[in-house]
C-alpha cells in the first residue's frame, strides 16, 4: 500500500510520468526555506546561482529539505524503499524574467544506468501559468530517448540551451501548478520545460533528484549520493557527508572534489556524443 500517494496517483505516475500536487509542508515552512535561500544569496552573492551540482553538501537547510518525510514517502511510492538523493538545485524566475526551459528529458545528461530516477520539484513560491510553472507532456516518459541539441538560445535557463529536436505536442502539455510547500514528481524520461514569467510574482522551486539504490553511474567517473531512506546494498555511489553547519569544512572539501569529478564527467559525455552536453 502506498505511503502518501493514492493507488490512482501511483498508477498515474506509471501512465503519465508525473504526479502533482502533493503537500510537503505548510506555507510557513516554505517561507522559512525561502528566507534561508535569500539570506544565502545576500551573504554570498552569486554562489547559489553557481552551485548547480550538489548544493546540499554546503547548505544544512537544503540537506534537511531533501530528507522531508512527506517527500520521501511519495518518492518511495514510485521508486521503492531504498532511496538516494543524487542531486539538488533550484530554478528561480524573478518577476517578468524572460528565462525559460525548452522541452527536454533529464535522463539525456546524467549518465545514469536506468530510469529509476525521479525529480521532486518543490515550490517555495506560487508556481502557476502566469509565472512560468513547470510543464510536462504526459506519457512521453515511455517514448525512449529523444534527440537533443544545444541551442545556446538567449534566456534558455539550461546551461547550453538544450532542447529536443523532434516536434513536441504542446497542445497535450499539462501545467504543474503548485502552492508554496507543495511539490510535483516527474520521471527522468518525461518531456518537460517551462515558459517565461509574465507576472509580478517570483517563481522559485527546489529540485531534488532521487535515484533507486540499484542505479549506477555509467560514465566511469566517480559519483556520490546521500542515502535518505532504506538500505544501500549496492554501494554504486560514494556516500556523502552531511554538513553540520553551512559550509562545514569537511562537506565543502567533499563538494569541491565531487564538482571537479562532475565537470570531468560532463566533458567525457560531450566527447562521447561529439556534442557538448551538460547537467543543469
Ligand atoms: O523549473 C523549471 O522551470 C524547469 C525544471 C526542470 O527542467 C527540471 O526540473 O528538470
Amino acid at each position: 500500500m502506498p505511503k502518501v500517494l493514492t493507488d490512482a496517483q501511483v498508477e498515474d505516475y506509471r501512465t503519465d510520468g508525473y504526479v502533482c500536487p502533493i503537500r510537503a509542508f505548510d506555507a510557513d515552512a516554505a517561507a522559512g526555506y525561502r528566507d534561508r535561500m535569500d539570506q544565502l544569496e545576500a551573504d554570498h552573492p552569486g554562489l547559489w546561482a553557481r552551485a548547480k551540482v550538489k548544493p546540499h553538501l554546503l547548505m544544512t537547510w537544503l540537506n534537511e529539505l531533501m530528507r522531508e518525510p512527506r517527500i520521501l514517502d511519495a518518492v518511495e511510492d514510485v521508486l521503492g524503499p531504498d532511496i538516494l538523493a543524487w542531486a539538488t538545485g533550484h530554478f528561480d524566475k524573478k518577476p517578468h524574467d524572460p528565462g525559460f526551459l525548452a522541452w527536454h528529458q533529464d535522463a539525456t545528461y546524467w549518465g545514469l544506468s536506468e530510469p529509476s530516477v525521479v525529480t521532486a520539484w518543490v515550490a517555495l513560491t506560487p508556481s502557476n501559468q502566469q509565472n512560468g510553472c513547470l510543464r510536462v507532456v504526459p506519457g512521453t516518459h515511455t517514448d525512449g530517448q529523444l534527440r537533443h541539441t544545444d541551442t545556446f538560445a538567449a534566456d534558455n535557463m539550461a546551461s547550453r540551451g538544450q532542447e529536443i529536436t523532434v516536434d513536441v505536442d504542446e497542445a497535450a502539455a499539462a501545467d504543474l501548478q503548485l502552492q508554496p510547500g507543495e511539490f510535483s514528481l516527474h520521471h527522468t524520461m518525461l518531456v518537460h520545460g517551462s515558459s517565461p514569467n509574465t507576472s509580478d510574482v517570483r517563481r522559485c522551486g527546489i529540485t531534488i533528484r532521487y535515484v533507486a539504490a540499484h542505479v549506477r553511474q555509467t560514465t566511469g567517473f566517480q559519483d556520490s549520493a546521500t542515502l535518505v531512506r532504506g538500505t544501500d546494498r549496492h554501494g554504486h555511489f560514494r556516500p556523502e557527508p552531511r554538513p553540520s553547519t553551512d559550509f562545514d569544512p569537511a562537506a565543502s572539501a567533499f563538494y569541491d572534489e565531487i564538482v571537479g569529478e562532475a565537470e570531468r564527467r560532463k566533458a567525457a559525455i560531450a566527447a562521447q556524443s561529439g556534442s557538448p552536453r551538460s547537467e543543469r
